[in-house]
């Protein structure tokens, strides 16, 4: 298949991906973007909600100050989210967990667009959007199932406060995720780092866990990132458009 692109992919990276066994793949909202996904940082400015910057409102800190806040900024973006499909990059990482008998797929989304192309096994670093959880008793709830009449929805086992199940700035990652995608990377042979800006911190740090590791590390991004200088090939381009020409 000649496309415009054909060149964008070595025959160092294709006899690379034809080898590997062992295959690590890190998304930002970037792999997202051409389902219309609105992206963090693109452009150069932040997104910024009612004045907030977004890792204001998506702090910790505004949960205890302003929990109607926190679920008018999440809902909002939820609403967004109902109508957007996955993309052609969301498919071909869903087609690769057939193709290597160890895959993992490691997200900072929250938009559960890789579940929705197939992909299992998701390893969630910030979340979903599609969950809650009980301030009191942990449960967790899917957010379809809950009304909002007076803007905090209310557990339906205890009755108390429910918040987004997602990671906030100044939270923990969930118990588990982190340490399960840092061991995998430092065992992956490939990694590929799609669509992120690579600056928050801890999931930033996995890309340098498997290169640290003797990982071949691939960037997938229109734009350098921080990363660009530490990787083995930067494919300059939009996800969407590049990653099923690997196959
Ligand atoms: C924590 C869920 C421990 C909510 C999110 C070390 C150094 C400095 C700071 C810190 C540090 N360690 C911790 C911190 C603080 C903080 C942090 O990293 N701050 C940053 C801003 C410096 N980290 C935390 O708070 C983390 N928790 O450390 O806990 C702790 C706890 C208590 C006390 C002490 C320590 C928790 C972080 C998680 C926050 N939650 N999301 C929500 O969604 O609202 S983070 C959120 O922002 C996303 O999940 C994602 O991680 C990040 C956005 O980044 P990207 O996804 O990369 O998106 P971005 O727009 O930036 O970039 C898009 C890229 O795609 C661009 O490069 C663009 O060029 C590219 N692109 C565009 N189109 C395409 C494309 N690429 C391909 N194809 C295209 N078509
Ligand atoms: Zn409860």
């Amino acid at each position: 298949m000649q496309t415009g692109l054909g060149h964008v992919i070595s025959k160092e990276l294709r006899e690379k991906f034809a080898q590997a066994k062992s295959v690590l793949v890190l998304t930002g909202a970037g792999v997202s973007a051409e389902s219309g996904v609105p992206t963090f940082r693109g452009g150069g400015n932040t997104v910024v909600w009612k004045g907030m910057p977004f890792d204001v409102i998506s702090s910790a800190g505004m949960l205890e100050r302003d929990l109607p806040a926190v679920w008018e900024w999440f809902n909002y973006r939820r609403n967004l989210l109902e109508s957007l499909k996955p993309n052609p990059a969301h498919v071909a990482v869903a087609r690769w967990q057939e193709r290597f008998s160890d895959f993992n797929l490691v997200t900072q989304n929250i938009d559960g667009l890789h579940q929705a192309a197939g992909s299992r096994d998701v390893i969630e670093l910030h979340g979903s959007i599609w969950r809650a959880r009980c301030l009191d008793c942990g449960t967790r709830h899917d957010v379809r199932e809950l009304k909002f009449d007076d803007g905090v929805p209310a557990c339906l086992k205890c009755g108390s406060y429910l918040r987004p199940d997602v990671i906030l700035f100044g939270e923990m990652l969930p118990m588990g995720a982190f340490e399960a995608a840092a061991k995998k990377a430092e065992s992956c042979e490939l990694c590929f780092v799609v669509g992120t800006s690579v600056v928050v911190y801890p999931a930033a740090s996995i890309p340098e866990i498997a290169r640290a590791a003797g990982a071949y590390l691939v960037e997938v991004n229109p734009e350098r990132t921080a990363l660009s200088d530490l990787c083995d090939q930067v494919l300059m381009g939009r996800a969407g458009e590049i990653l099923p020409l690997l196959g």
